[in-house]
């Protein structure tokens, strides 16, 4: 039945030419992707679609983003498959604009963070086989549109900065390392190209710049993504 709606909503978008330009905004933790985003919203024609941390933050009363970071061994099964869930949600959002521009991805969320607890342990190998299988069924039976990545660049030390700054209370007790090893896996799949499914041709941003010198960072990304607009 998903499939069949999935396939519904893409022949309408096929007939009706709207089959939007669809974009990633992908980077570390405080790379500023919720900046880019923001710099989207002057132009018209353009869906944005944040990332969903305020659900993460609020199912049903419930802070898992909190509970997460709290006690990972206990809670990162349960929040990864409601990132899974949210992430699934806003891929098949159908749009009446010609570009979709999304924060983040259901591959960062494997290929960095489900990745990451994996490698550290945190997930046991058990857990981790359910989050991929569920993965791997949503990458081969759900068409998820990509066509293009934006990579926001960032050395992991500005990234910590910027994250003690904006003090998300959840976020006190991330460490360096794990931003360092985010920023690897970040790297890996994007730039490196060690994981099998980069769907989309990636356009790299240093994202290091402060925010007055960043807006002409961004600007410059503006003809790739509103081009296809026209
Ligand atoms: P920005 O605007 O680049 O500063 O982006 P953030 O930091 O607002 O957004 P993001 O996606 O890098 O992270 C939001 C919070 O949620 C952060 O504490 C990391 C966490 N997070 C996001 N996606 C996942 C995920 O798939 N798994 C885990 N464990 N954490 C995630």
């Amino acid at each position: 039945i998903l499939s069949y709606k999935v396939l519904a909503q893409r022949s309408y978008h096929k007939m009706a030419n709207t089959k939007p330009f669809t974009v990633f905004v992908e980077g570390n933790i405080g790379s500023g992707k919720t900046t880019f985003l923001e710099h989207f919203r002057q132009f018209e024609d353009i869906t944005l679609l944040t990332e969903p941390v305020e659900e993460w933050r609020n199912l049903r009363g419930w802070n898992l983003l909190d509970l997460m970071y709290k006690d990972p061994s206990k809670w990162a099964m349960a929040f990864q498959a409601y990132v899974s869930l949210t992430m699934l949600d806003m891929h098949r959002r159908p749009t009446t604009t010609p570009v979709k521009l999304m924060e983040r991805s259901i591959y960062s969320a494997r290929y960095c963070f489900v990745e990451h607890m994996q490698r550290s342990g945190i997930l046991h190998p058990a857990q981790f086989a359910v989050l991929d299988e569920w993965f791997r069924f949503i990458h081969t039976e759900i068409p998820i549109e990509a066509d293009l990545i934006v990579y926001l660049k960032t050395d992991p030390k500005i990234a910590y900065e910027r994250i003690k700054r904006r003090a998300r209370s959840e976020e006190q007790c991330v460490p360096l390392s794990y931003l360092e090893e985010l920023h690897k896996l970040h790297e890996d799949w994007l730039v490196n190209r060690t994981f099998a499914e980069c769907p989309a041709p990636v356009l790299v941003i240093d994202a290091d710049l402060d925010l007055s010198q960043i807006t002409e960072e961004y600007k410059k990304t503006e003809h790739q993504i509103l081009r296809k607009a026209v």
